[in-house]
Order: C-alpha cells, then structure tokens, then sequence
C-alpha cells in the first residue's frame, strides 16, 4: 500500500533515524527530520574519534531493504571470531560460525550514520539539524524545538512524531508525562572508557585485523574492534566501585598501572593511554524497559529510546535496525496509524526483551568464562551437536547473530540448550565422555526443527 504523501515527523537522525528516514522516503511518505546536533558532513562527528559497532545478519538485513547495504559494507573490516587473550600473554581464535560465510563486520560510527543521511536524503527526505526536542503539546501536534547553539525556540506543527533519540530520549520523557510509560531503568555498576590502538608503520594493523580482540579477567574485561584505516577501538568496561574500578583507578598514571599490570600485551599498543584516559568521559551502561511504546496515533518510540541494553551482545544497532523495517512494514500493512503502532509494539516488545536478557548475561560471559576449561568444552559440544542435528541444535551465537528468527525465539531455545550442554558435560574434560545416546534423545524430545525467516 503507498499512502500519498502523508507526513511523518523523526526526533533524531542517529542510526534508526537515518535509516528509517531511507525506508519511509522510499515508500512514499513525506519524512521530515529533527537532529539535536549539527550535520556530521558539515562539522564532523562528535569528537571525530573512531568509535566503531559490530553489525552482524540482523543490521545488515534492514541495511538491504534500504538499499544501503553496499555503501555500508564498501568499508566494514570482517571479523571471524574472538581472539581471546589470556592473563598469561597467550591468545587463541575462538570462531564465531562455520566459515567465513558466518562472520560479523566492524564499521565505523560516523561513516555509517553519513552514508545513511546521504541516502535518507537522495530518497527525498529533509534533515534539520540543530533542533533539539524541548517539547511537545500532542493535542495541539506541535512540538518545539531549541537550537543548542543560540538557545533559540523553533516550533512546528507535526501529525505523528517517532522517537529515534536514543536512550535519553527526549520525546520519550514527552510522551511520559501525558500517559505513564511504565519507564525503569537499570543501570550496571561498571561503566567503559575508549582508547585507541594507532597503526603501525605504513598503516598496518599491530594486531590480527579481522577478530574481535578480548581481554577477560574476570571481574572486567577490555575489547578491541578493527577500523578500516589501521586503527582498533578499545574499550575497558570496569566496575564502579571495589579493589579494581573507576573509583581506584582515577587518574591517567593509575590506568597506566592497571594495564601493566593486567592488559600487559596491550599497554605497548596504546601510546596515548594516559592523555585519552584523562580526556574520555567513562560511559555509562544500562537497560531501559517500557511498558509501553506509543501514544496513540500520536507518537511511537524505537531503538534505544524504546529499549536501550547494555552492548555485550553487540546488538543495539542491529535490534534497532530490525525494529525499522519493522514499522516500515507494519505502517504499510496498516491504514489506521494506532493500529500500526500497536502492532508494532507487539511484535517487537518481547524481542526487545530478550535481547536485552542475553545482552546482560553475555557480560559475564566474556568477562569470566571465555578462557575457562569447561566453557570450552561446552563450545566444542555446541558444534558437535549442531553437526548431528543440523537444524535442530542451534548454537546460540548463531541464532543471535547469523540468523533473523525473533530473538524471544532464540532466547527459549538458548535455555533448554545451556541445560543440556552443562548437564552433559558435568564433570568431564573431553567430548569422547560425553553420553551420546542420552544426549541426542534429549535433542529430539526437547528441540524442533528450526528454520530461518525467509
Ligand atoms: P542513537 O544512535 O543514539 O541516535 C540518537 C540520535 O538522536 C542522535 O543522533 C542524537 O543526537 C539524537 N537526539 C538525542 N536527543 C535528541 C533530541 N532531544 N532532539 C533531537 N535529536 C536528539 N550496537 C551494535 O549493534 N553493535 C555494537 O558493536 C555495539 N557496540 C556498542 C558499544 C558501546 C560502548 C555502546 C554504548 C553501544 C553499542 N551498541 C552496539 C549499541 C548502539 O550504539 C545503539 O543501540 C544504537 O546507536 C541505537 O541507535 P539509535 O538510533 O536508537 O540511537
Ligand atoms: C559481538 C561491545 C561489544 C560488541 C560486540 C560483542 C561484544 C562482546 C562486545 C558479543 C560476543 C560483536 N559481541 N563476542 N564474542 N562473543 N560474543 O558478537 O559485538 Cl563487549
């Protein structure tokens, strides 16, 4: 169905505001778009660091139903696996899938959002910059706007307004205020600090480009993700509080010691340790739940502001992403715009959920359990199984990452496979001891046949 030129006003044009601002444009709605800060062409973006995300099958889906996946992917850097190294200095490759038709890409924030506005724009939006949202009088549709450099007011009348502004979303707090939300947050007691890894010589890699580098130790953990021009992205994710966290390693010089001391192989590699520790802000980490997702026919949140998580799962962009071509759908399928809406948020609420769950169990995971023995062994287990029933058991990285069925979906099956991977395993060191009869009847009685959504 194409709904002739009705209009459609975005709050933020971040990553799903871009990208949705694509798909809206292309089926024949009449998009207009409202940043807080100012055009990332123009200025630069935010600090002008390389900060990049891990896009996996999900992202890159919504990437190709927007016509957007080549301009995206013409500079992601493959990642095939985990590289994990040990508090002794050794490092192993930890593959994601089967081969390297099972990988995930690193890509650049800021080239990313750029590319999508070029295109949000070409398929016919408009993007205002500077224009924050202050406030909005949804009787009335209209809402206004403040422009951070001058703090001049801008007001503008709208029909419906979709939340993209992230996980402070400001038309979220709008929306609260007319009708509860049944808004909670969640925050974590550790938060992240960015560095950077330079290039070596003739701008080459220092490390193995195509992994996600891991330093688990623990209670904390540093990660490491490639950047098309030679340089990695780190970032240490640390507690609050206790013997070893923000509120004991303060200054430049403390940070430095902290990784002599545990990132060893890493200090050498990161030779503005100290002035970054001091310029970089720590990030803050949480989860943000909604009862709700809409007013009305009035407004609709999506992304982070609908269902911020915490990032260990590298899927906040891709469930963002998925969550665009959602609406997409669910505004053609729908002439009433309520209705749409509340579709919506019933398919995705749930799936929003689960991810959030698996996003917060993955941080222990990386953290303590990647270089232990029997996570190891339960991984060597996952692959055998999945080779005896193709279809049937599925690992869970694989569900999350390389296929498109609803993470509730993938998060039920996880549990019932965890279960049976850690009673199969209980006191053992090797698959060659592991009760293969009992274990494949628990496979047939327990998991069906999976397929992926076409
Ligand atoms: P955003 O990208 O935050 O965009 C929101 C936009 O709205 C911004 O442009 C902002 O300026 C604008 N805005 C805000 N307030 C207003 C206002 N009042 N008026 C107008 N505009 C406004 N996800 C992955 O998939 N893979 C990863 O590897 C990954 N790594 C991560 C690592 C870290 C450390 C963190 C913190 C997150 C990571 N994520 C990752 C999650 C990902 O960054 C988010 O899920 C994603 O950016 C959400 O997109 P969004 O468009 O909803 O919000
Ligand atoms: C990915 C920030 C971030 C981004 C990620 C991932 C992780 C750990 C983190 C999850 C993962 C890609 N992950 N990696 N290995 N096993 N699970 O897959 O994006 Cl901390």
């Amino acid at each position: 169905m194409n709904h002739p030129k009705r209009c459609i006003t975005l709050i933020g044009s971040g990553l799903a505001g871009s990208l949705l601002a694509i798909l809206l444009s292309r089926r024949g709605w009449q998009v207009t778009v409202y940043e807080r800060r100012g055009d990332p062409r123009v200025k630069g973006y935010e600090s002008g660091r390389s900060i990049n995300l891990a896009l996996a099958e999900r992202g890159r889906h919504a990437l190709r139903q927007a016509g957007a996946e080549e301009a995206v992917m013409a500079r992601a850097v493959m990642m095939r696996g985990r590289m994990v190294h040990f508090a002794d200095g050794g490092e192993q490759l930890q593959r994601y899938g089967r081969d390297d038709s099972e990988v995930i890409w690193s890509i650049h924030r800021a080239d990313l959002n750029i590319a999508l506005l070029d295109l949000a724009e070409a398929a016919g939006a408009q993007v205002h910059f500077y224009r924050r949202l202050h406030t909005v009088d949804f009787p009335a549709g209209y809402a206004r706007f403040i422009d951070d450099r001058d703090d001049s007011p801008h007001d503008i009348r709208f029909q419906t307004l979709i939340g993209a502004d992230g996980a402070g979303s400001a038309l979220r707090a709008a929306m609260g205020r007319v009708a509860p939300l049944g808004e909670r947050s969640e925050f974590l007691d550790h938060s992240y600090k960015e560095l950077e890894i330079p290039p070596a010589a003739e701008g080459a890699f220092r490390i193995e480009p195509h992994a996600l580098h891991i330093w688990p130790r623990g209670d904390y953990m540093c990660i490491a993700l490639p950047n098309d021009e030679g340089t990695f992205t780190v970032t240490l994710f640390l507690p609050n509080e206790g013997a070893t966290s923000f509120a004991t390693v303060r200054s430049g010089a403390e940070a430095r010691a902290l990784f002599a001391r545990d990132f060893a192989d890493a200090l050498p590699l990161i030779p503005n340790l100290v002035r970054d520790w001091e310029h970089h802000p720590p990030g803050l980490l949480g989860t943000l739940y909604l009862d709700r997702w809409r007013l009305g026919e009035r407004a609709v949140l999506l992304g982070d502001a609908a269902h911020a998580m915490v990032p260990f799962h590298g899927q906040g962009m891709n469930c963002a992403f998925e969550d665009c071509v959602a609406l997409a759908d669910q505004l053609d399928a729908h002439e009433d715009l309520a209705r749409a809406f509340a579709a919506f948020e019933a398919e995705r609420r749930p799936n929003a959920e689960a991810i959030q769950a698996m996003a917060l169990e993955n941080y222990v995971e990386m953290r303590d359990r990647v270089d232990d023995a029997d996570f190891l062994l339960q991984r060597q287990l996952e692959q055998a199984l999945q080779q005896r029933h193709p279809g049937r058991f599925v690992p869970h990285y694989t569900m999350v990452t390389f296929m498109r069925i609803p993470y509730a979906l993938a998060f039920s099956r996880t549990q019932i496979q965890r279960a049976l991977l850690i009673e199969a395993t209980a006191g053992k060191t090797e698959l060659a001891q592991v009760n293969w009869d009992w274990l494949d009847a628990q496979v047939h009685a327990r998991l069906s046949v999976l397929t992926d959504i076409a």
